[in-house]
């Protein structure tokens, strides 16, 4: 409440608590401080272009070999065909697999046939990961890679691929995906290409609070080098279907990992409560403990239902705006730079 940033020591003991009524009213002053009494959302839908990756990282579902059952890849007309049936969407969020064959060029013409049949829609694409994959496979260096995507229409990107920046855990989630360092630099240079980025932080698992609160600060830190992030995602981890034995998280961990984001990205304007991944009831919760974001209509989501998301697959931009409105939050449909939105 004096406004004094939060150590480890401090951020640790929030961790420890069982007082969620107090963590959830500091967290709730400091929102409102930032953003009153708005809660945004967006229209925007996802598209994941393949599932093929060559990482097949321990916890994920979505993800499948080359030739195995399930595996999809869309071409660039699948993809226009996708937006020309998504309604008045604003932006549109791509990611996908590391797919062994493709080259840039088609992640380039993606993005340029694209912006030639939607010029005014956003394109938030690719995670740090997809963006250093694309850099090695390119053969160029990671601004040079940054710089051509932005020509071809990338707007900003995506927060994913953070996961836990711990080497011991990350090697046990994630064995073959680009360290916590590596993310954080891609991310440091994407700031420095002009772009606005999210970040995320994969909790529930195998992590330990410690994990939490030092993967918090490595993000503090460089937002305070270069300002870049817009949107914090605390994302629940998801067991079915992976390799990764666990639980759900509680929805005592979620709201507390909410509040406990807030209190310490001090630097960070938004935390967004991801309604696909927390449900309709907890991120609701959510915007009372610090979040002031639920995400958008996505329409088409993957990631989250192939390890056995609860959520419902999708919420029109009413819908939306009732979750917000039953919180007692005025609910504000954003554009991607938490403007107004304008519809294409
Ligand atoms: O990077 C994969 C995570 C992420 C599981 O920036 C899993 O606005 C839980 O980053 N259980 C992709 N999570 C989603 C993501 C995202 C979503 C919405 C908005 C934004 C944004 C970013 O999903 C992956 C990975 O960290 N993930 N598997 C799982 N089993
Ligand atoms: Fe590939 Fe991303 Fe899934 Fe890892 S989390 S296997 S990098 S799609």
């Amino acid at each position: 409440m004096a406004g004094k940033r939060l150590s480890k020591a401090d951020a640790l003991r929030l961790f420890e608590s069982d007082d969620i009524f107090t963590l959830g009213r500091l967290a709730d002053a400091l929102a409102a401080k930032k953003n009153g009494n708005r809660a945004y959302f967006i229209r925007n839908r996802h598209i994941n272009p393949t599932n093929i990756c060559i990482n097949r990282c321990r916890f994920c579902a979505f993800s499948r070999s080359k030739g195995q059952d399930g595996a999809f890849e869309l071409t660039i007309s699948d993809i226009l065909k996708k937006l020309r049936a998504s309604g008045p969407i604003s932006e549109v969020h791509i990611v996908g697999g590391l797919h062994p064959d493709w080259p840039v060029e088609y992640y380039l013409e993606m993005l340029s046939a694209i912006r030639k049949h939607f010029p005014r829609l956003h394109i938030k694409a690719f995670t740090a990961v997809e963006i250093d994959y694309l850099a090695r496979i390119g053969g160029l260096d990671l601004y040079s890679t940054l710089v051509a995507l932005k020509a071809a229409g990338l707007g900003s990107m995506p927060g994913g691929g953070a996961e836990i920046f711990a080497p011991a855990i990350r090697t046990r989630l994630c064995p073959e995906k680009i360290t916590g360092e590596r993310w954080l630099e891609v991310m440091e240079i994407a700031h420095k290409a002009g772009l606005r980025t999210n970040a995320t932080m994969l909790y529930g698992h195998i992590e330990s609070h410690e994990d939490r609160v030092d993967h918090l600060l490595s993000l503090r830190k460089l937002q305070d080098r270069t300002g870049g992030f817009q949107a914090f995602i605390p994302l629940a981890y998801h067991p079915q279907n992976t390799e990764i034995q666990g639980r759900y998280t509680s929805g005592i961990d979620d709201i507390r990992t909410i509040a406990i984001s807030r209190l310490v990205l001090d630097n960070f304007d938004h935390i967004k409560a991801y309604w696909i991944m927390l449900g309709e009831k907890i991120s609701q919760l959510a915007l009372k403990f610090g979040a002031d974001d639920i995400d958008g209509t996505i329409i088409e989501e993957k990631i989250t239902r192939s390890a056995g998301g609860l959520a419902g697959g999708q919420m029109t931009a009413e819908q939306l705006v009732n979750l917000i409105q039953k919180t007692g939050k005025v609910a504000v449909e954003r554009d991607s730079f938490y403007r107004k939105a304008r519809f294409h």
